[in-house]
């Protein structure tokens, strides 16, 4: 938590937002404050046109642990299902939903809860020190915030459910063998790894990625007939944009576009 009491810090820079969870002495564990701030943060940056890209990080040595457990044990018995309604749903859906490229920067540990945020962004990028872990069985719950759905896509059940049931953690490398994060780099390198793909992300084209983004959500339940007439439409939208008429003559005139959102 900074001065101020925010435990979430919002810095915006050329188009890139960098939301920084800051509990560092929890590896970043969520409590009642930094689930609403964080949420709070995403819905200002979905708004705000200036945002073209967000990146999502912790402070210090861990990326997220998940539900702040010493918070959870202090509070006494919680509703779970209460507190995943209220909190940590709206949370994850504005993440996975978000209009605009994200990019989760994973600085350490993401366990629990704090996996599914990294899972629920569209770029993952981590340290080769990082460690996954689902954490839910050790302490006697289920997954949640969106892990059976992430994990289930990605790995299958088999490999889901090793992760889900043994409670064990894997390596940053292991985690970009199974296609859960894109890329892992040494760790004096993250920050200039994800700035690279951040910046180039903010000076694409904003509405061809909102109507990407939508189009590969729906695709994961969608038939090929399905898809195809999606695509033709978003393609129709895409291609009435100002940004598609002034990146043809750009090309044209062998110059670079400058996207502009319209
Ligand atoms: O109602 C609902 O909403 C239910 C929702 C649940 C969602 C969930 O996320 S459930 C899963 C919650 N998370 C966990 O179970 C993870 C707990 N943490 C750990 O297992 C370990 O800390 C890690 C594997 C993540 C990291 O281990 P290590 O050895 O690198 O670090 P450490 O020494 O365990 O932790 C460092 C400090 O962070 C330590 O504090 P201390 O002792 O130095 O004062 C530790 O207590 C604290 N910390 C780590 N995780 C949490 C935490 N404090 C509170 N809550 C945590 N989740």
């Amino acid at each position: 938590m900074d001065k101020n009491g925010q435990t979430v810090e919002y810095e915006l820079s050329e188009g890139v937002l960098t939301l920084t969870l800051n509990r560092p002495e929890t590896l970043n564990a969520f409590d009642d404050a930094m689930l609403t701030e964080l949420l709070a943060a995403l819905r200002k940056g979905a708004e705000d046109d200036a945002v073209r890209v967000v990146v999502l990080t912790g402070k210090g040595r861990g990326f997220c642990a998940g539900q702040d457990l010493k918070a959870y044990l202090a509070k006494g018995p919680v509703d779970a299902k209460e507190h995943l309604i209220t909190f940590y749903i709206p949370l994850i859906q504005t993440l996975a939903e978000f209009p605009k490229p994200t990019i989760a920067q994973i600085n350490g540990v993401a366990a629990g809860a704090g996996m599914s945020l990294a899972l629920a962004a569209d770029l993952k990028v981590a340290t080769r020190d990082a460690k996954f872990i689902q954490a839910f069985s050790r302490i006697g719950l289920v997954p949640d915030s969106g892990s059976t759905h992430f994990l289930t896509r990605t790995l299958g059940p088999a490999r889901a459910l090793e992760l889900m049931l043994l409670g064990e953690s894997i390596d940053a490398d292991t985690a970009c063998r199974w296609g859960l994060v894109n890329r892992v780099v040494d760790p004096p390198e993250l920050t200039d790894a994800v700035g690279a793909w951040a910046r180039k992300l903010a000076a694409g084209p904003p509405v061809a990625f909102a109507l990407t983004k939508a189009l590969v959500r729906r695709a994961a339940s969608a038939t090929l007939a399905e898809s195809l007439a999606d695509e033709a439409e978003s393609q129709g939208r895409a291609a009435r944009t100002e940004d598609h008429q002034d990146a043809l003559l750009a090309f044209a005139q062998k110059t670079v576009p400058v996207f502009k959102g319209r």
